[in-house]
């Protein structure tokens, strides 16, 4: 089967990109002051202006043909339908079925899943409910005071991004913390701020198989028994979000206190899940549930709206826009926002491990740029670090602006000070990114700072801006668990939409797999006596250098 770079509509894309490309961003707004109004998307609270990217009405129409080409509408029916899209695992892909609202059906291999989500949920009321009010006891009789989510990839970042973000709706008796690493320092530097008789630890790992997570919760549990001595009493303080009840069980955590998830929710997919317990916990059921609620909006969005007034499609296809016709292979997450300073860690998993793959569905090797490179950081934070390389760097790096209109927190000047400074860079940001400054503009810059000269001549480069670089802005009256949840979700199906283009199956991630794969092969040789020669030169070098230090 041809890839989709063979397909006529591309080939039309790769010629259309050669006569935008002689326009720049500057040029397209002088010439059309509408294209605010042309190019913007309002669904709910949420508002998505594109008109900052180096497109015109046409890029639109081939990008929409392009995502009608690769059959996008089809493949997202057959995910929300429950069919095996997750190919080389046999799987379906659910995780929408977690946070469906509608009474209908959703089915996975003949049965109906929505009554197992439904019971999930209320047991996560109930525990969670038990857990706040200080009902659930530890094993001296005191209540609950710190919940320590032992997990990692999947079963960390969600939970940890969304209990950060929401930290105004967490609770002020509950402290919530997140142990990923193996490093030692991870889970130490954790429970030495924890009392054994007021701390609750949450397993969470799919397959409670994964050695970092298992290798903490064990440690977790002899620390937890230097004061409670009797195995008895991990029942209270030891939880378990998997989908392993066996080995749940074989770790002596009670099947009563393990809360379960499936096969067809995706690691990075699930804080939707059972994987969501610490979120629960720490702002409470009804929070989690208007997450749930935003979640299902912007799923609904995504199914029912015309391609180019759905935000995530059209996120999708300017990315592919600029990855394969550009060939920007970079994307920045800049949140303007302190609660979403672990936005672009969580993206990056969610995007990088969906699509960062070179082979596609058929088995081929796909011979064009696939998944971006995602990193970022809060502004203005970055703005002080690295935006010097997006306004005159040699890279392109199209960039997510997303910012809520109104703060949690009133400081300052009529209890909105911060919050208009923060606005205002954001806004100046996205303007200098896309006008540049000219060489003219930066000659009388420079003459009215009383420059003399041939300083003048030297200096006027310095200060020029090319601009003409894209970004998207994403507005959103505030922080609530609702909007958090449709912004989550819209960038799920942005990846969604992106891996339906490259012919990629964005539910496996084979890489990961690979790396437990070797690091067991790499452990034995670590404690053994002897040196070793069981790998290559440099690799042995380093095994036997570590071992002789
Ligand atoms: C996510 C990946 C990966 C996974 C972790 C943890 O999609 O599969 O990040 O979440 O490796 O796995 P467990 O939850 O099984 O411990």
């Amino acid at each position: 089967m041809s890839q989709i770079n063979q397909s006529s509509i591309w080939q039309t894309l790769n010629q259309h990109k050669k006569d935008i490309e002689l326009i720049s961003l500057r040029e397209m707004f002088n010439s059309n002051p509408n294209r605010f109004d042309q190019f913007h998307i309002q669904f709910n609270d949420l508002l998505f202006d594109y008109s900052k990217h180096r497109i015109s009405k046409e890029t639109i129409n081939l990008l929409v043909r392009l995502a009608k080409e690769a059959d996008v509408e089809g493949w997202r029916d057959r995910m929300f339908k429950g069919e095996k899209i997750n190919s080389t695992e046999h799987r379906s892909v659910l995780h929408t079925a977690l946070r469906n609202q509608n009474d209908t059906p959703v089915v996975s291999d003949n049965e109906n899943v929505m009554p197992k989500v439904d019971k999930v949920l209320k047991k996560m009321r109930r525990f969670s409910e038990e857990v706040r009010s200080g009902q659930w006891k530890g094993f001296t009789g005191k209540a609950i005071t710190n919940i320590v989510n032992i997990g990692i990839g999947g079963s960390d970042l969600g939970p940890a991004m969304v209990c950060q973000a929401l930290k105004t709706y967490g609770s002020k008796t509950i402290r919530p913390y997140f142990v990923s690493n193996v490093d030692g320092a991870d889970l130490s530097q954790a429970i030495e701020k924890c009392d054994p008789e007021t701390t609750l630890f949450i397993i969470a790992s799919k397959t409670f198989t994964t050695p970092e997570t298992m290798t903490n919760a064990f440690a977790a549990r002899d620390w937890f028994l230097k004061t409670a001595k009797d195995s008895q009493y991990i029942k209270k303080h030891f939880v378990a979000l998997s989908t392993n009840q066996h080995l749940v069980s074989r770790f002596g955590i009670d099947v009563e206190n393990m809360f379960e998830f499936w096969d067809w929710v995706g690691g990075r997919y699930s804080l939707w899940s059972a994987i969501g317990l610490p979120i629960a916990i720490y702002i409470g059921m009804d929070s989690f549930e208007e997450l749930l609620k935003g979640g299902f909006e912007m799923d609904e969005h995504f199914k029912t709206t015309p391609i180019e007034q759905n935000i995530p499609i059209m996120m999708g296809l300017l990315g592919v826009w600029y990855i394969n016709f550009f060939n920007y292979t970079t994307h920045a997450i800049l949140a303007y926002d302190q609660g979403l300073s672990k936005l672009a860690p969580y993206l990056q998993q969610a995007d990088m491990e969906s699509n960062g793959k070179f082979i596609n569905r058929n088995g081929e090797r796909i011979d064009f740029h696939t998944g971006p490179i995602i990193w970022g950081e809060v502004g203005t934070n970055g703005q002080h670090a690295f935006y010097q390389l997006l306004h005159q760097g040699t890279e392109i790096v199209p960039a997510d602006f997303i910012v809520p209109i109104k703060s949690h927190y009133s400081l300052g000047k009529e209890g909105n000070e911060h919050h208009k400074i923060l606005l205002s860079n954001f806004i100046a940001q996205t303007q200098s990114l896309m006008m540049g400054k000219t060489y003219d503009e930066a000659r009388t810059e420079i003459e009215k700072q009383g420059y003399e000269g041939e300083d003048i001549e030297s200096f006027i480069p310095q200060k020029t801006f090319e601009g003409n670089r894209p970004s998207s802005s994403i507005l959103f009256q505030k922080l609530t668990p609702k909007t958090l949840g449709q912004i989550i979700v819209m960038y799920e199906h942005k990846i969604f939409t992106q891996g339906i283009i490259w012919n990629i199956n964005s539910f496996d991630q084979w890489g990961v797999e690979y790396g437990k794969q070797i690091a067991k092969q790499v452990l034995p040789n670590l404690s053994e006596n002897k040196l070793t020669d069981s790998f290559d030169s440099s690799t042995n070098g380093l095994i036997n250098y570590i071992k002789k230090n």
